[in-house]
């Protein structure tokens, strides 16, 4: 028995208590499996969360991607789909809404982000050109490969260091930018690829300091800027909480100058725009704009859809708007936070500081014994969810692939495991029964043995690859 007065999160932290800027309307029943229903699944998943059937997971950390809740409004949005083949009336709210928060003049409806990377990859890159950015990922770099581009990156040494702790970890190096544009010749440069915030690296930001930088050190070189914005939101709300300037400008104003500093963006609605589905592409660019707009027809839809319904681009007109809520995005990333917080008291290895979207777990310094081509990340997700029906996503050496000249595995610094929070779905509650139950499989970690590859796929190996136990 313990006399100790029970205490809420604010008075353990010595601050007044903040809840969530939304209250509840409609819930879906999630089951945990018992450990004999688990270990049946991830075994017939072939040790890979990716090929886990949803009904098996108890609480669902794979990804932020198309697993947000929507809201009331866009529910309501919904009913007023103009399912027209062209034209939509919803095609036009979507144009206006990109227009007034983003700032970019022409606009391509997309399936999802990647028919936007496929189109402006297509639409830009020559064979044989650079294509620098702020670290890969995995989709990104795969289409700039497809049209005959080199991915090189550029960002900042510190983001390749789970440790350090630089409050921009997402900044491009302007010297290793400089130095590739000496090398190559800036005509074969296609543009900068910039992510705000960088998943790879653990959703870190990139400051509205670099990226004035790195236009003005384009602009002499007549090279473009395009934005991966999937996550800029979040990046606006670091840019708030971060930079001298900044915090007491609104999230939408933020996110509308840092835009500003870039030629088009490619976005994946199903992150910050708080859709299940959707993405877009957007470039002030006329010439670009035309390329992309008559590609689109082949491979997405007529360009007022691209691959969306109508109500689909109804619901992410008005999550655009919902996005750039202050209180909404500082409720996002500090949910995010909180979890990560608990995890670093209880010396949890992490990659710091704790970006936007999820809690990296820092799968090499967690499983010091396990070599990284017995993929220590994909093991630790594989683990987590035997344990307590938590689902996670390696996001190392299986996702980083194979080289396509040498054809061995690229063994990426960071093997890291990601517990990824859907926006307004879980509970400060889900945030702690996930953390007890890293603080278990780490209590584990030194009985874990690692795994073998028994099946490849070519294409994004990580979604489709098969694993067993090594004995
Ligand atoms: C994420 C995803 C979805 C995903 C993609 C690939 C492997 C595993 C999971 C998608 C992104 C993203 C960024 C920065 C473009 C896309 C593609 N992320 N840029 O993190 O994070 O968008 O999925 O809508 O096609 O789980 P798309």
């Amino acid at each position: 028995m313990t006399d100790k007065k029970p205490q809420t999160m604010g008075q353990q932290y010595g601050r007044r208590s903040w809840a969530e800027p939304w209250k509840i309307k409609m819930v879906e029943p999630i089951i945990l499996k018992t450990l004999e229903e688990r270990q049946q699944a991830i075994e017939e998943a072939g040790y890979n969360t990716f090929l886990l059937r949803s009904e098996d997971v108890y609480i669902d950390l794979l990804t932020d991607s198309g697993t947000s809740a929507m809201s009331d409004r866009q529910w309501a949005g919904m009913m007023l789909g103009d399912e027209a083949y062209a034209g939509s009336r919803n095609f036009y709210h979507l144009e206006e809404a990109i227009r007034e928060y983003y700032g970019y003049q022409h606009i391509v409806p997309t399936h999802q982000g990647r028919g936007a990377e496929h189109l402006i990859s297509q639409a830009v890159i020559k064979p044989g050109q650079f294509i620098p950015g702020n670290m890969y990922f995995t989709t990104t770099r795969l289409h700039q490969e497809l049209a005959g581009g080199t991915f090189v990156d550029v960002i900042i040494d510190e983001a390749h260091d789970p440790a350090s702790t630089h409050p921009f970890k997402g900044n491009i190096d302007l010297d290793k930018l400089q130095e590739l544009i000496d090398r190559v010749g800036a005509e074969q440069i296609a543009y900068v690829s910039l992510a705000g915030t960088v998943n790879m690296a653990g959703g870190q930001p990139v400051s509205m300091a670099n990226v004035k930088a790195v236009r003005a050190l384009c602009e002499s070189y007549n090279i473009r800027v395009y934005l991966d914005a999937t996550r800029m939101a979040e990046n606006a709300f670091f840019i708030q909480e971060r930079e001298e300037g900044y915090a007491s400008t609104p999230i939408a104003a933020i996110l509308k100058e840092f835009c500003s500093y870039t030629d088009g963006a490619w976005m994946s609605g199903k992150k910050d725009n708080l859709v299940n589905i959707g993405g877009w592409l957007a470039v002030n660019d006329e010439a670009v704009f035309d390329k992309a707009r008559n590609m689109v027809v082949i491979y997405e839809g007529l360009h007022t859809y691209g691959g969306m319904a109508g109500r689909d681009m109804e619901a992410l007109a008005i999550g655009i708007h919902e996005m750039v809520q202050d209180d909404h995005i500082a409720s996002r990333v500090n949910q995010v936070r909180y979890l990560g917080d608990l995890l670093e008291s209880w010396g949890i290895p992490l990659v710091k500081p704790i970006g936007g979207h999820a809690v990296f777990l820092d799968a090499r310094a967690f499983y010091p014994h396990i070599p990284q081509n017995q993929f220590p990340a994909q093991t630790l997700a594989a683990q987590l969810y035997i344990d307590s029906g938590v689902r996670a996503m390696e996001r190392g050496v299986v996702s980083a692939g194979r080289d396509p000249e040498t054809g061995d595995h690229r063994y990426p610094k960071l093997e890291l495991v990601r517990l990824t929070i859907p926006r307004r779905v879980y509970t400060q509650a889900h945030m702690d029964v996930t953390a007890e139950a890293v603080m278990a499989v780490f209590e584990k970690r030194e009985e874990t043995r690692g795994l073998k590859m028994v099946y490849e796929p070519e294409y994004l190996r990580f979604f489709q690859a098969r694993f067993e136990p090594l004995k």
